[in-house]
């Protein structure tokens, strides 16, 4: 059993309502346990700033799933959300994004892990640190180390 963090985010058609649906989509993937959700966090947009502010969240999923089945999952699930991207880094109705996936480092024509962008995003620093605050990275970093460089001031919990 491997433990998987997935982060999620929608700021498109009832933001809210989206990920907690997708909150109960991940307890029922196969060969899989949900052990931990963060709460719900608004965040601003990274990116173009003419979108919504978008709605985030972490998991830590145990799973037998392969890292690429894992992610065929996860990206069935975001198109039973009748996922929309229209632009690059604009609104959508929900992301699932593999952070971590034990302490493996993947690199394929489809997957990333660590997800590339992990350090550098206080909407996946934030609700990280709220579920396993002493997680080392597979590079040996503290998410400690990555809180104090990443500021996460700006997120807002939405549900105490
Ligand atoms: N910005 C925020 N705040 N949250 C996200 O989930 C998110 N996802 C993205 C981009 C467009 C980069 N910006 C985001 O994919």
């Amino acid at each position: 059993m491997i433990n998987a963090y997935i982060g999620l985010g929608s700021n498109l058609d009832n933001p809210n309502e989206h990920v907690k649906q997708a909150l109960e989509d991940l307890k029922k993937l196969p060969q899989s346990r949900l052990l931990l959700a963060s709460k719900l966090y608004l965040s601003k947009p990274v990116g173009p700033q003419d979108q919504d502010d978008f709605i985030n969240a972490v998991v830590l999923l145990v799973t037998e799933l392969e890292p690429l089945a894992l992610l065929d999952q996860l990206q069935a699930i975001e198109q039973r959300h009748q996922r929309v991207r229209e632009r690059h880094w604009g609104p959508r109705t929900l992301d699932l994004d593999l952070l971590l996936f034990g302490d493996q480092c993947i690199e394929n024509s489809r997957l990333t892990v660590p997800h590339a962008e992990l350090a550098n995003r206080d909407f996946v620093v934030g609700p990280l640190f709220e579920l396993s605050p002493e997680l080392i990275l597979p590079s040996g970093t503290r998410l400690q180390e990555l809180l104090q460089r990443c500021p996460i001031d700006g997120l807002i919990c939405v549900d105490a």
